[in-house]
């Protein structure tokens, strides 16, 4: 169990100027502008994660490391930096786009907030109910390109969305309907549209740092909070909980980012080691997730008396029609850019579940 205190400005500043100054890699602005001048190998990338060591997205930073590390004959060296080093999610985000930090992950529930596109993956009831299917997707092509302006609009290179297992909501009480919700104060993360998909239940949201949730259980501050079962478990949120409801709303989905001059002036083979890097961590980012929700559940069971509620498809039904005007205050945060991501993503799914289904009838 691990737990961790809440940041404050003056040290986040602090972390600035530390990594500002212990720089062994070239800066976004420094790096090779001239292409006559070779880099002086080995470099570092720094990579901040939103997550605490045995997490998915360590796991994933892990690989990347190691294979990384490997590709590139150890040219590339890469430095991690756990939850709870560097600052919260906002912050991470922040030191990515101004480049103290090379790589970071930043999720939408966040981000959505400097990126408002990103919004789209906090909706409920959007993408699959087949998890193979929101796979796809997130690793298609097509969708990394429409997102691929909003991000570089903020100065972040997206590389790569990674699904993190489905949200189960964490309370003292069963949440099987809309009318659970009724005036619960539950945690979300940051964004203003985060807290849209409670209110739209009814629930009071409070926009917290990660840091600070299992406090705020603790101290009766907040009734309840949504995150991934791996995440409950090792932010230790099920001790301070006695029901854990699963509706499958939608999974946790984050991104990968690098500081985006910092990538543009990478050399080409620098770009293509972290380009083959990445293509062979993203299947095994899957199968991590799929083993650590599971594996964390059984901890979580063996550890606590908390009851866990699997929702029917009559209760999920009613969540998701309460869901829908959601999309609207998405929507209006997002724009005509968001509108479009949106409605790309309704297709894509409606033509990938026709496609799962013809395959499914014929084999
Ligand atoms: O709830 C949160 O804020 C965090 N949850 C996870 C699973 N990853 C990072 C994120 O910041």
């Amino acid at each position: 169990m691990r737990r961790l205190c809440h940041w404050r400005t003056p040290l986040f500043a602090m972390v600035i100027l530390l990594l500002a100054g212990c720089s062994d890699s070239p800066s976004p602005t420094t790096d090779s502008d001239d292409d006559s001048e070779k880099p002086t190998y080995p470099v570092t990338w720094r990579f901040a994660l939103e997550e605490i060591e045995g997490s998915v997205q360590h796991e994933y930073a892990m690989e990347l490391k190691e294979r990384i590390e490997s590709i590139s004959d150890g040219n590339i060296l890469i430095d991690i930096f756990p939850y709870g080093s560097i600052g919260t999610s906002i912050q991470l985000t922040e030191l990515a786009r101004e480049g103290s930090v090379h790589l970071a992950f930043a999720s939408p529930g966040h981000l959505a907030d400097v990126v408002p596109e990103t919004g789209v993956f906090t909706l409920h009831f959007l993408l699959s109910d087949d998890e193979n299917v929101t796979r796809d997707i997130l690793a298609s092509d097509r969708l990394m390109q429409a997102f691929s302006e909003p991000y570089g609009e903020q100065n972040l290179k997206l590389l790569g969305f990674v699904p993190e297992g489905w949200m189960a909501w964490t309370a003292n009480k069963p949440l099987r309907t809309p009318a659970d919700f009724e005036g619960l104060a539950i945690r979300t993360m940051t964004s203003e549209i985060a807290a849209e998909a409670f209110k739209a239940y009814g629930a009071q949201p409070a926009p917290t740092p990660f840091s600070q949730v299992y406090s705020d259980l603790q101290l009766r501050r907040i009734d309840g909070q949504t995150n991934p079962v791996f995440a409950i478990e090792e932010m230790g949120f099920y001790e301070v909980q006695n029901a854990m409801t699963f509706a499958r709303p939608a999974q946790f989905v984050t991104s990968v980012v690098s500081n985006k001059e910092w990538f543009d002036a990478l050399p080409d083979d620098q770009k293509r080691w972290l380009k083959d890097a990445l293509d062979e961590v993203t299947p095994l980012a899957y199968e991590v997730q799929a083993e650590l929700n599971a594996s964390r559940l059984e901890t979580i069971r063996q550890n606590s008396n908390i009851r866990t509620i699997e929702l029917t498809d009559g209760e999920r039904e009613r969540f998701r029609e309460a869901s829908l005007p959601v999309r609207e205050a998405y929507t209006r945060i997002a724009g005509e850019r968001g509108e479009a991501i949106l409605e790309q993503i309704i297709e894509m799914v409606d033509e990938a579940e026709s496609e799962a289904e013809t395959k499914g009838q014929g084999s």
